[in-house]
């Protein structure tokens, strides 16, 4: 059994809940054959997020963590390519703190990529008929700076260990009053699923285009 840790977030921006969170725990009822899945809720809060993921990975001892949190206004399921070390908050986040340009880990390197195979976690999710696309930013709130520190992590003290960050849309409960994008819930389980399950048996990933012009 290859044990996995998937984490989501808790509730930010005025929502009253986040699909990644939902998903996740979603996706731990059914796991994947072969694959032991545990999971933890990570407050939206810079360096509380980092310290709550930190204890659940010494907790689970995990070979494999995704991380995954809400990316409204994205269409899709997006796997993460780069972590970058920098907080530059838009909102503020759930203690109220809005960093601008503050390193995550000081003197860090600038950017980490993430160990998991993207590509080939892209193609499994299209495989399973979800949308699904290579993302080159995680932005520069909370779910960056979880992916950083995950990163870093793994870079310095955790060699063995693999993992990354996976971007969710709107669930569609809270956007019927919007026109945004939406996935269901158990959709994005399913993508979670293929994730998880592709990234324990694929050590070398796809050579596939998944680039961006802008
Ligand atoms: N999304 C935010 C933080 C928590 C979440 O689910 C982000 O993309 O940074």
């Amino acid at each position: 059994m290859t044990r996995v840790l998937l984490t989501g977030f808790e509730p930010f921006d005025g929502e009253s809940t986040n699909p990644s969170w939902q998903a996740v725990r979603a996706a731990a009822a059914e796991p994947p054959p072969g694959l032991e899945v545990f999971t933890a809720e990570l407050p939206c809060v810079y360096g509380a997020s980092r310290t709550a993921l930190r204890s659940a990975i010494e907790e689970t001892r995990p070979e494999i963590v995704v991380c995954v949190g809400q990316a409204g206004g994205r269409p899709d399921i997006t796997v993460e390519r780069v972590a970058v070390n920098v907080d530059d908050a838009r909102i503020p986040d759930g203690a109220g703190a809005e960093p601008i340009d503050e390193e995550i880990v000081p003197g860090g390197p600038a950017g980490y990529f993430s160990t998991l195979p993207v590509k080939a976690c892209v193609a499994a999710v299209r495989a399973a008929g979800l949308p699904a696309s290579v993302s080159n930013t995680a932005g520069t709130f909370v779910c960056n700076h979880v992916f950083y520190a995950l990163a870093h992590l793994i870079a310095t003290e955790m060699p063995e260990m693999r993992g990354g960050f996976v971007h969710v849309p709107y669930a569609p409960e809270q956007v019927v009053d919007r026109a945004q994008p939406s996935l269901p819930v158990a959709s994005v389980a399913q993508a979670l699923r293929e994730i998880a399950a592709t990234a324990a048996v694929t050590r070398t990933d796809l050579r596939a285009a998944g680039g961006a012009t802008h």
